[in-house]
């Protein structure tokens, strides 16, 4: 009888510290955004960090710990999320490029995290396709979504929500924390905006901003390609030649500039967004744009002035649709903190790859040369994260999902590639953490024209492989951080570059990637790169 007292007494007391282990595990907010470079971040002191965009993520920096050297494993988008939900690179996730369907029915982290006691959602875009598993609750753009009156594909069917896209997430994500939270759960909230992915819309309260200022220019804007593989004189992501006035920058081409409406053919700047907007919220787009392009067409500018024209429109409007993700950022924490949970919260920020912001005088992103490989990655753990402490390891997106399950105390799967980053937030320094990190890019032909290369980068040197021309390129980043000089052909660097292939080929086997690297480009794609 007392054995069975003492057996009841026992499980009663087991079963109270596993709930109270649970209330005490860390909520997890992961903001994302989707192209946001890092250098557009004043806290990681690139060249535009005296325009102070981000002033809350700054301070996010401040109060936590940022990664200088935090990668992605392949530079777009669908990919990049499909490694952070499975802890997996492309070639075994199967999502190898944006063209392919996200397979919900594998293993992920949030299911994970769901069957270890924690509440999950999800909302913005999401880019991966199909209903997304894994979620107690979610709302999702469908493809790349709007700016202006997004519809939202939810578990309940597709809406159509008036406003700025930013904001309207933000809304879901802040009602999740306030009326949709399970109390006796800690919980793990994606809030994932589409800013500021082309074509770079602001909210109408931010269309001002930045007008009568000179934004700096990368020093590499009239970049020539010169020293690089063909494949970089070939691409079609550059400002000058690619980025279309009208349709990526708004300009109305209209004769006369009458008033454009959204059926006006001729005006089919952002198309996609411009037909959503209400009459109201146009008249408020054009009465900002309309005298900044009656200017331009007076000044009638071209070659090298119409390139920074043209890169000060673009870089004041991916600015301003930062402006409103801060914002986002702050009223997440100001919602934590009403609610009490900011003591107990991990805030993360971090987007799916970098972007050009006129660097090497191009958008876009898909390379892996730094602008594009480098993902913004910060993190305030309260109590656990030093405040304003940098780390230097080299991290990867391929490490989220098992940071994630090790803060929540759960079993990290043994078929995850990544690392648990959770000693480098208690500030340690492991004695065998990756040397070098691996990167392999697929899609092409397709968009932009970025071939296809992988490669590897350590803290110092990055070798790349346009492996369908057998193209390499050598970098030697610690001489050379806007790598302009390849130094594939130096003979001073043979036995570096010998090194460096056997550890590519080291990372290859590692990581078990198979993929058919032997597939050559068809004959009109050899063309596209002679051209140059
Ligand atoms: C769209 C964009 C491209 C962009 C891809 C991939 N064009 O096609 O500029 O590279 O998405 O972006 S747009 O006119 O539709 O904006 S990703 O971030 O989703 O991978
Ligand atoms: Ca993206």
């Amino acid at each position: 009888m007392k054995i069975a007292i003492l057996i009841t007494l026992l499980s009663l007391f087991l079963s109270l510290v596993s709930l109270r282990a649970a209330a005490d595990r860390p909520n997890i907010v992961f903001i994302f955004t989707d192209d946001h470079a890092p250098h557009a971040i004043s806290a990681y002191d690139g060249w535009l960090k005296n325009v102070r965009a981000t002033p809350t993520i700054d301070k996010l920096a401040a109060e936590g710990m940022i990664f200088i050297n935090s990668f992605c494993t392949n530079s777009i988008c669908g990919p990049s999320r499909a490694v952070i939900q499975t802890g997996k690179h492309s070639h075994k996730n199967g999502f190898m490029n944006n063209g392919n369907s996200f397979d919900w029915d594998q293993q992920t982290f949030p299911k994970l995290l769901q069957k270890a006691g924690y509440q999950t959602a999800m909302y913005g875009k999401s880019h991966l396709k199909g209903q997304p598993q894994g979620f107690d609750s979610w709302a999702v753009l469908p493809g790349q979504g709007l700016y202006y009156n997004p519809d939202f594909i939810t578990p309940e069917g597709n809406v159509t929500i008036e406003g700025y896209c930013t904001d309207l997430v933000t809304d879901m994500a802040v009602d999740f924390i306030t009326e949709k939270r399970d109390h006796d759960k800690p919980f793990m909230l994606m809030m994932q905006h589409k800013a500021p992915h082309r074509n770079w819309m602001p909210a109408l309260r931010h269309l001002d901003l930045y007008d009568n200022v000179v934004l700096p220019e990368p020093d590499t804007l009239f970049d020539n390609w010169s020293d690089n593989a063909s494949a970089a004189r070939n691409q079609e992501l550059e400002i000058d030649r690619h980025m279309h006035l009208n349709y990526d920058l708004f300009v109305d081409l209209t004769p006369d500039f009458e008033d454009p409406t959204p059926d006006q053919p001729a005006d089919r700047s952002a198309w996609r967004n411009m037909e959503r907007m209400t009459p109201e919220q146009m008249k408020v787009w054009r009465a900002a744009y309309g005298p900044r392009d009656a200017a331009l067409h007076a000044a009638n500018l071209k070659g090298k002035d119409l390139v920074r024209w043209k890169y000060q429109r673009y870089a004041k409007n991916y600015l301003r649709t930062l402006v409103g993700v801060d914002e986002s950022v702050q009223r997440i924490q100001d919602t934590l903190k009403e609610q009490g949970l900011d003591e107990n919260t991990i805030v993360i920020y971090s987007s799916d790859q970098g972007f050009y912001i006129g660097d090497h005088g191009w958008f876009d992103k898909r390379w892996m040369y730094e602008e594009s490989l480098k993902m913004p990655f910060i993190v305030k753990w309260p109590g656990v994260t030093k405040p304003g402490s940098r780390d230097h390891h080299l991290i990867q997106n391929l490490d989220y999902a098992e940071t994630f399950l090790d803060i929540a105390g759960a079993v990290i799967p043994s078929d995850m590639q990544g690392a648990s980053l959770v000693p480098l937030l208690k500030g340690e320094k492991p004695a065998d953490w990756r040397k070098s990190i691996y990167y392999h890019y697929y899609e092409y032909p397709s968009v932009h024209m970025v071939p296809r290369h992988n490669g590897i980068r350590s803290q110092r040197y990055k070798l790349m492989h346009f492996y369908q021309f057998d193209e390499w390129e050598f970098y030697d980043l610690k001489e050379d951080a806007d790598e302009l000089h390849n130094l594939y052909n130096d003979p001073e660097y043979a036995d570096q570059i010998a090194h460096y292939k056997k550890e590519l080929q080291a990372l290859v086997e590692k990581y078990e990637d198979d993929s058919d690297t032997s597939v050559k480009p068809k004959q009109w794609q050899y063309e596209v790169r002679d051209r140059g």
